[in-house]
């Protein structure tokens, strides 16, 4: 999903260039010649065998798949979402649905399936996107009659039933979202969850009798996203205004969550909401008539997250011992774990592991108890380790004799022998304490990665380094497609992220940095996925 909500390499003005369709395989299991000459099958390696630092790429794809979030599919670009990683995303869809249901906003199901006149009714809008749709044109040998597209988004399916349902001013607000699976063919490189040709999202529709609803509903729902993204996922975003080379075409004005991932040195689009203006009801008619009994045009937002907030998170917390799991959206907070010993009757362990994780049960937590017989106690820190679980609990006769539990930490494998009676209290500290910590690490490490520059060549030189570049503007379409003209390379070229809604100051007379020109604002620049 390029930035996932535009094809963004359609808007760079760059070519999509048609890639092999073979499915990025799973690295193979070695095969080794054994001394009486037959190949023997070597197991494939159960833990991490990239570092994050040494090949970042590498150590994604094995960290989703080893972790048990992901497997791969004969369909490029299309990727099976194992339990382990669509449990994050029904957290966060049960945090999401709740809120907005709080506000006012229903849900609802359309189609998958677009005629290609509903499709093409808007041509401007689409036709940047034209070649990432994917279509049905067969039913067994036979061909349909017409080709029908497969929904890349929906407004070309949800704008005419709004023309229909709208009638008067009673009948606004309309606030409406889905939870759905989108298609959209890209060429690009696909990675799982960050650029997948299917993947989940909600898609939030609205129209409102005034520009100002439209824009508080903007602002609402970003920060829900800023919360999924920071109260959830941990992950520290900058919450902004794009472009007008970068936002939303069809629309009047879109903003962002801007996340960064500093191993790539690459911001990435979270999340966006939308307002459309007036601009879609104008093309799909959807009038009303207003208080004064004349008709009036609706004021349209859109708004979407998707499962890219699963990679985002991962590349940001996960380890060279896997991945690394925030508590809030850890499906396992707490793993209790028996370590069994010579000549001591382990019954006593399982049963003070059950004991444990009943209490923390109570206490509201997720918890496994992992009572697996055939694998040593070693084994099972290493797996847990690479399934991301926050905490560790582990039991052996010294800790029964002792009435106490050991806790290891999965952030910073910290570890500290806990009181049986205290054991629930603790856990609850040290997950909140894990979250927390999470968020401040990346947010110090976010931090660092953004400079603040005046002149050019400080720009190209923070560019280099990786950094995003913070840097007054004179807020010039031209501008920005001369900066990026200027510094297209080998790793793409850089483009404002956003204009963040936080500001520092910009002092009367401070010039642009690329034009010279006087600066309206500071906006953040940076290369993207
Ligand atoms: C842009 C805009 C908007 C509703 C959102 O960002 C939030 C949720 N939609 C989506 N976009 C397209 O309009 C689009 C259209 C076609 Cl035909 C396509 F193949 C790909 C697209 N990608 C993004």
């Amino acid at each position: 999903m390029s930035t996932e909500m535009k094809g963004d390499e359609l808007q760079n003005g760059l070519k999509p260039k048609p890639k092999k369709e073979s499915a990025k395989k799973v690295p193979k299991e070695k095969k080794e010649v054994a001394p009486t000459g037959k190949e023997v099958k070597k197991e494939t390696k159960l833990g991490m065998t990239i570092k994050k630092n040494d090949n970042f790429g590498d150590w994604y794809s094995e960290v989703v798949v080893k972790s048990g979030m992901i497997e791969y599919y004969d369909v490029s670009g299309c990727y099976i979402l194992r339990p382990w990683s669509y449990a994050i995303w029904e957290i966060l869809k049960d945090f999401f649905d709740a809120e907005i249901k709080k506000i006012g906003i229903q849900n609802s199901y359309f189609p998958l399936f677009v005629s290609e006149q509903a499709l093409t009714k808007e041509k401007d809008h689409i036709e940047g996107f034209a070649p990432e749709v994917a279509w049905v044109t067969k039913s067994g040998n036979t061909d349909l009659e017409v080709p029908i597209a497969i929904r890349p988004t929906s407004e070309t399916v949800m704008y005419p039933v709004f023309a229909k349902w709208i009638r008067g001013h009673r009948d606004l607000p309309l606030r409406l979202n889905q939870w759905c699976n989108v298609v959209r063919w890209e060429f690009k490189h696909p990675t799982p969850f960050i650029r997948s040709r299917e993947f989940l999202w909600q898609e939030g529709h609205t129209a409102f009798a005034t520009k100002k609803e439209a824009d508080v509903e903007v602002e609402t729902v970003l920060e829900l996203y800023r919360r999924i993204y920071e109260d959830y996922l941990a992950v520290p975003v900058v919450k902004g205004i794009k472009s007008e080379v970068e936002k939303f075409a069809g629309g009047l004005y879109t903003t962002t969550v801007e996340a960064f991932i500093p191993n790539t040195g690459r911001g990435i689009q979270g999340a966006t909401s939308h307002c459309l203006g007036q601009n879609f009801s104008k093309m799909f008619e959807i009038h009303f008539e207003d208080e004064k009994g004349e008709r009036a045009l609706v004021w349209q937002n859109s708004w979407a997250f998707t499962t890219r907030v699963i990679g985002v998170m991962v590349m940001i917390h996960g380890d060279d011992k896997g991945l690394v799991l925030p508590p809030r959206v850890a499906t396992v907070q707490v793993v209790v774990i028996p370590v069994p010993y010579k000549n001591v009757d382990s019954s006593v362990m399982l049963d003070a592991c059950h004991e444990v994780s009943q209490k923390l049960e109570s206490a509201g937590l997720r918890v496994k108890e992992d009572t697996r017989d055939n694998y040593p106690p070693g084994w099972k820190y290493s797996d847990w380790e690479l399934k991301g679980v926050p905490l560790r609990i582990e039991i052996g006769p010294k800790d029964i004799e002792n009435k106490q539990v050991r806790m290891v930490r999965r952030d910073n494998f910290e570890k500290e022998d806990v009181p049986l009676d205290n054991v629930a209290e603790r856990a609850v500290a040290l997950l909140d304490e894990i979250q927390a910590s999470l968020f401040k690490k990346a947010k110090e490490e976010r931090d660092l990665c953004i400079k603040e520059v005046l002149k050019w060549d400080d720009f190209i030189m923070a560019l280099n380094d990786k950094k995003m570049v913070l840097a007054p503007w004179c807020d010039d379409v031209e501008v920005e497609e001369d900066v990026k003209k200027r510094t297209k390379g080998d790793t793409g070229a850089a483009k404002t992220l956003c204009m963040p809604f936080e500001q520092p100051d910009l002092p009367e007379g401070t010039l642009c940095f690329a034009s010279g020109k006087p600066a309206k604002r500071w906006a953040l620049w940076g290369r993207s996925y």
